[in-house]
């Protein structure tokens, strides 16, 4: 079989090559956006993208996914080039899997499991490393192929080729599926386990940090909680959930750093991931962070809302907060546009007159890294606490004396 032999972490990246399919419904102008996002994806990874190929077809070929005649391109262009992936931005079928590995000959990614890749690099606890395994041997299973081995399962994350045969398939098969059942009753133990450990904090205020990933969730809580969250410029870079005591004033209350959305978010990791995702469920407040410097932060927030949604935690006062301002990319003077709708060519102050004038959510713009409206926004996050708070203790026990100058 045509595959070069396996690389090491420490060896150069790995290399791949991006796949992408505009068709009805996903016109090219979108497909772009999320082909860029895709590539952010695989650079977290650890993988880095030497070409793009995209092609426009009424529909995706049930077959293939793309045309026979791109994939003979590809196939061409990675045998050539020391391609080791072959990365799609949409979920492939196992079929169309099975049939792009055959005629490519080089192990095939598509977005879901380039994320549970990345999530399973990220994990740290064993209730993130489980729900993790169990989902992307979830997402595995209908697909295991030759280039996806024995190895590939002691070795887990990103890497490794070599074939494999169909008995071998078979009786890889029959190991994912004991797994599974195993990586579930493990999972229900933790499970509970948490359940318990949260219950036992329930009379604080919970404030849950909720948001597109890389916004600056984690930037936030550590300002706020003067703690120290990892945060860095990479995709998923929080996986476990981290709660903090604050106090704001007189006011203690939790503050829930939590995992990133991103569009498409595998199913199996949103089901493997609910117990995480239980403090935002459970929280009283949410503090839904955008990087207004993105050019699609509007999508994303959209996609945040769904993914809010589709766990139970919509409906929940929520905080609006506008991240990243310092970074917000300016129109040139004589593109500026201002008729009390949103669109591109806005400056900030526009934008911000705009959704302050939305009355479903508190909203604040701030830049977390240069510390401007920070003040404002404790001062918001002080305000709404006491009124749940409030609500909750009337007479007032855990709240702090005021010293007198604050009182
Ligand atoms: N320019 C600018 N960058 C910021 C700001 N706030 C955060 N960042 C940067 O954005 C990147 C992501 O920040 P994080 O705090 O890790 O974001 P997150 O939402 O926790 O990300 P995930 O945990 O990966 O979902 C980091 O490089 C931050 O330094 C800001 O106000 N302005
Ligand atoms: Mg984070």
């Amino acid at each position: 079989m045509d595959v070069t032999p396996d690389k090491n972490f420490s060896d150069d990246p790995f290399r791949a090559v991006i796949v992408g399919l505009a068709h009805r419904e996903q016109p090219m102008e979108k497909l772009e956006e999320y082909l860029e996002e895709l590539e952010f994806l695989a650079r977290t990874a650890g993988i880095e993208t030497v070409k793009v190929f995209t092609q426009q077809l009424d529909a995706p070929n049930p077959q293939t996914f793309i045309g026979s005649g791109k994939v003979n391109e590809v196939a061409a262009f990675a045998k050539d080039n020391e391609i080791d992936y072959i990365i799609f931005d949409d979920e492939l079928s196992p079929s169309q899997m099975r049939n792009l590995e055959k005629e490519i000959k080089r192990k095939i990614f598509d977005r879901n499991l380039l994320i549970l890749d990345i999530f399973y690099m990220r994990a740290q606890t064993s209730q993130s490393k489980t729900q993790v395994e169990l989902a992307r041997y979830e997402y595995l299973l209908p697909r295991l192929t030759g280039l996806w081995t024995h190895l590939e399962r002691q070795r887990g994350g990103t890497g490794t080729r070599g074939g494999a045969g169909e008995k071998e398939i078979e009786t890889d098969r029959r190991i994912v599926r004991s797994k599974i059942t195993l990586l579930k009753q493990k999972l229900e133990k933790i499970d509970k386990q948490m359940h318990v450990q949260r219950k036992n904090r329930v009379s604080m205020v919970r404030v849950a940090l909720v948001g597109y990933t890389n916004v600056g969730k984690s930037t936030i809580m550590n300002i706020v909680s003067k703690s120290d969250v990892f945060a860095e410029n990479k995709l998923f870079a929080t996986l476990d959930t981290t709660v903090r005591k604050v106090v704001v004033k007189n006011l203690p209350f939790l503050m829930a750093d939590t995992v990133g959305f991103i569009r498409k978010l595998p199913h199996q990791l949103v089901e493997s991931f609910k117990s995480t995702l239980d403090e935002t469920r459970e929280s009283d407040l949410l503090i839904h962070v955008v990087d207004i410097s993105h050019p699609q932060f509007e999508d994303h927030i959209r996609t945040v809302e769904s993914t809010l949604a589709e766990i139970g935690a919509i409906d929940k006062p929520t905080i609006l907060v506008f991240n990243k301002i310092d970074k917000f990319p300016e129109p040139p003077e004589e593109e500026w546009k201002w008729d009390g709708e949103i669109h591109p060519a806005m400056k900030l102050e526009d934008l911000e007159k705009s959704w302050m004038a939305r009355q479903d959510h508190q909203t604040i713009f701030i830049s977390a890294k240069q510390k401007i409206n920070l003040s404002k926004l404790r001062e918001m996050l002080y305000d709404k606490v006491k009124e749940i708070h409030i609500k909750r203790h009337p007479y007032n026990h855990f709240l702090y004396d005021l010293p007198e100058d604050q009182a």
